[in-house]
């Protein structure tokens, strides 16, 4: 029998699901929440998807929720009620590093677990994080995407989510450390926006580069949201060719953009086995088979052992993969799938 569960919390959504096996309830009212930065991203829909699978793997009940936007302050509400709920686990993909503490720490100070995924709270909020790809790798490849687009220089900007996602902003901050390099020297970024992953303002920041920029050659966005609102912008403008647009995004949103050249090349991972992977994490640490100190390993069903590693930011991170190339080969191949 399965049981869904439909709540509303300011403006929020919630799908809770419980898994019985025989009409024997496997595990009581164990409940494990994920909290995405906001509603209306298919990619946190994945996420949210291999959160539950996961989490009902295990025979335990999820509780998926996001705010209408993607704000500190939404995310605190509701990480207030899960306290009030005494749910067991709170996953977060943050839209802030700092903001959340206060409220993650009286969640920790009630037994529960915290941990972040995909975009990170900081080391004493969590107790640790489901990182999606080594984050200076994603910065540096996606330079190296705007150097092989540009043919080596050129102007380029960048379009980003909110500017308090922690997720965006350290990617963006290896880029800018990664432009340093002298092989770089003729790249010109000329801007960083911020379309808050929202498609409405993520276009008008898109058309704004634009026209603030005659000559700007690649837009590179750090977000499904944003990649797939650039390519758009470009499409309907008559630019393909003119100014090319990289950087993360969901094969589902982007094959169109991807086929007819706006977008030539893109990078992400699975976000489905992402939230998968981040609800067996939760689970393990709050049975205490790990503590999430370096060091430790544990399985996390059909994807198999992961281990507990040094995060950059001084608190521990669990790697997912390397971040995967999309492009016209096989892209076909991934847009049913996420
Ligand atoms: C958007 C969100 C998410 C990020 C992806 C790449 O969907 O900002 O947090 O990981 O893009």
């Amino acid at each position: 029998m399965k049981k869904v569960i439909l709540l509303s919390l300011i403006m929020a959504v919630a799908f809770s699901s419980a898994l019985f096996a025989g009409g024997r309830q496997q595990a009581g009212p164990e409940r494990h929440a994920f909290v995405f930065k906001n509603t209306g991203n298919p990619f946190g829909d994945r996420m949210m998807d291999g959160f539950r699978q996961s989490i009902e793997a295990q025979g335990y009940e999820a509780i998926l929720m996001a705010p209408a936007l993607p704000t500190a302050e939404a995310q605190i509400q509701i990480i207030d009620q899960l306290i009030a709920q005494r749910v067991t686990s709170i996953t977060v993909a943050a839209n802030d590093f700092d903001a959340l503490q206060p409220a993650l720490i009286r969640a920790r100070n009630q037994g529960i677990t915290v941990v972040s995924t995909d975009s990170a709270v900081n080391p004493a909020s969590r107790i640790t994080h489901v990182n999606q790809a080594d984050t200076w790798m994603i910065g540096q490849t996606l330079v190296e995407a705007v150097y092989d687009l540009t043919g080596g220089s050129g102007d380029f900007a960048i379009l980003s989510a909110t500017s308090t996602a922690s997720n965006q902003n350290a990617w963006i901050a290896v880029m800018q450390e990664v432009l340093q390099q002298s092989r770089f020297q003729n790249l010109n970024l000329v801007s960083i926006v911020f379309g808050d992953d929202l498609p409405d303002r993520s276009t008008i920041e898109a058309q704004g580069l634009l026209t603030s920029f005659p000559n700007l050659r690649v837009i590179v966005a750090p977000t499904t949201v944003g990649i797939a609102a650039a390519s758009r912008v470009v499409t309907d403008q008559g630019l393909i060719g003119q100014v090319i647009v990289t950087g993360l995004g969901l094969p589902s949103q982007m094959a169109a953009y991807i086929d007819n050249g706006a977008a030539p090349y893109m990078y992400l991972w699975n976000p489905i086995e992402m939230g998968y992977l981040a609800g067996y994490t939760a689970v393990a640490l709050s049975r205490g088979n790990i503590t999430g100190n370096a060091g430790e390993t544990f399985t996390a069903g059909r994807l198999g052992q992961f281990s507990v590693t040094q995060a950059p930011d001084g608190g521990t991170e669990i790697l997912m993969g390397a971040p995967y190339r999309f492009d016209v080969t096989n892209i076909n191949e991934w847009m049913d799938v996420f």
